[in-house]
């Protein structure tokens, strides 16, 4: 199933046959392309970026590497194929034939599962947007756009859903995602985390690394869904969410990579005389980038994810590989609370324990990447290891909002908090000092000094390529 260029926008539903849903989203396109020129990467307009493109929307080979210039890039809508008889896998509803309209009693749920999933995509790309301005090198310039625009892509998939398939409010909908705004103090975007500021590239590393991973846990869950419209959108999105991750995972990798090096070649562990990020920085940005993180799953125990899961609207990580009924009626599952200050699992229903279980498959995945990390600290004979900070440290959703927490998880006053809150995380110096490293390198092949280089260039061209030109 090849996707056709020749079209104003590029897709594999059948759009020309639609007359009014074509009319609907040509009519949004070009709120889209303003917003994109207005909220999205400044000052490139004018650069050609060797971005790769979705041609085809099967398993292998859907992707085109070339030159692009940047608001020419084609963004379309792309479902991967339906799956014969497909059904609903969990839930209430489970065995029965998958939705292909949106069943009627869920339609508010299934609307706010949508917008809210939307609303993080032109987000991003706006938390992200002067980044372009002090890139560490062409090779990381290409990676930054390459993520922004396929984020521009996630929200069409989601306005396509909204406009073909809720009628008027869901055309709503679509005008309100390029209305909000990431850290806009009067229409903010929906999840905190995508309010919060990444102007230096420590942060962009992290974001991707934590912030998409939740991304593809949330995109799994709802790949699972019994609307198989969105079941099939999300699973060509979760595609393009694994170059995301190895952006985060090999950006980070490479920072303590030279981070070692520069504590070897000076032997010490205060590098940043050196042009170095020290390990402590790192490790605060860590916590501040996990635990917001943390509470983009929402709180440990949830009605409204038991209701979502009952529905058959969004599934558990992998649904249909977990062994159990998928009704989870009578199911268990531990959750953890605060009883007389001391945090302890108790049994709760696995049913409103759904954003939990996720929360920590989610915290397992992360932990795999920080002893990848840890891995590159040993290899040249540094023993401090990085860590993930326990989970009720910095949490403003869920059992540990209302308290305050070390990173190994002691509850403290709030006295002591606001005393040792620059040890746990970025103080207002540790981002002055970051930022003061972000110096733009263009050079082809050239690279700044905080990060190493990458182990090899895109798409088999050298490091050296111009993977970005200016005009
Ligand atoms: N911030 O029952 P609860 C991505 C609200 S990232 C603010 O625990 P629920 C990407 C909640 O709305 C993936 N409010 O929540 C990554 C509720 O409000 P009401 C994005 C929050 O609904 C990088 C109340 O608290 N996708 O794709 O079970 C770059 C009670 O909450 C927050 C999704 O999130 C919060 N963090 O769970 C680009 C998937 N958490 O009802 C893209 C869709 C909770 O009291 N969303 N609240 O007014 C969902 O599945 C759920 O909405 C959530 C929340 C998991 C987010």
């Amino acid at each position: 199933m090849n996707i056709d260029y020749n079209e104003r926008i590029p897709n594999n539903v059948d759009l020309a046959d639609d007359r009014r849903l074509l009319r609907a989203l040509e009519r949004w396109q070009p709120a889209y392309l303003k917003w994109w020129e207005e909220m999205g990467p400044v000052e490139s307009q004018d650069m050609e970026v060797y971005l790769r493109t979705a041609i085809s929307v099967q398993k292998d080979g859907w992707a085109n590497f070339g030159h692009v210039r940047m608001p020419d890039y084609r963004w379309g809508i792309f479902l991967t194929p339906p799956e014969a008889d497909r059904k609903i896998n969990f839930g209430a509803h489970k065995g029965e034939a998958a939705w292909q309209t949106v069943p009627g009693e869920y339609r508010s749920e299934l609307r706010r599962l949508i917008v809210t999933q939307g609303d993080t995509e032109p987000a991003s790309v706006e938390q992200q947007r002067a980044l372009g301005r002090s890139c560490p090198s062409l090779y990381d310039l290409r990676n930054l756009f390459q993520v922004n625009v396929e984020e521009g892509r996630h929200l069409w998939a989601m306005v396509y859903l909204l406009q073909a398939y809720f009628g008027r409010d869901g055309r709503e909908e679509a005008d309100e995602m390029l209305e909000r705004h990431a850290g806009d103090p009067d229409r903010p975007r929906i999840l905190q985390a995508f309010n919060e500021k990444t102007d230096d590239w420590l942060s962009f590393y992290m974001f991707t690394f934590f912030q998409d991973r939740d991304g593809k846990y949330q995109l799994a869950s709802l790949a699972e869904s019994g609307f198989d419209p969105l079941s099939r959108t999300c699973r060509f999105m979760l595609t393009e969410e694994a170059h995301h991750m190895f952006v985060g995972e090999s950006g980070i990798m490479r920072v303590v990579q030279r981070s070692a090096e520069l504590m070897r070649e000076h032997d010490t562990t205060d590098i940043r005389p050196f042009g170095g990020i020290d390990l402590d920085t790192i490790q605060k940005f860590m916590n501040f980038h996990f635990s917001v993180c943390l509470d983009l799953f929402g709180q440990e125990r949830s009605t409204n994810a038991a209701n979502y899961y009952s529905m058959g609207l969004k599934g558990r990580f992998q649904e249909t590989r977990i062994d159990d009924d998928h009704v989870l009626e009578n199911a268990v599952y531990l959750a953890p609370e605060l009883v007389d200050g001391k945090v302890i699992s108790t049994e709760t229903s696995a049913l409103t324990a759904i954003n939990e279980r996720l929360r920590r498959e989610y915290t397992v995945d992360s932990q795999r990447g920080v002893n990848r990390f840890n891995k590159v600290l040993e290899h040249f004979g540094i023993e401090r290891k990085l860590t993930l900070p326990h989970e009720a440290f910095n949490r403003a959703i869920g059992a540990f909002r209302s308290v305050e927490a070390t990173p190994t998880g002691d509850i403290i006053d709030g006295e002591t908090w606001s005393r040792r809150r620059d040890e746990w995380l970025p103080s207002e110096a540790d981002y002055a000092f970051v930022k003061s490293l972000m110096k733009p390198v263009t050079e082809p092949g050239k690279m700044a000094g905080w990060i190493a280089p990458p182990k090899r260039g895109i798409h088999g061209q050298p490091l050296d390529y111009d993977y970005v030109r200016f005009h």
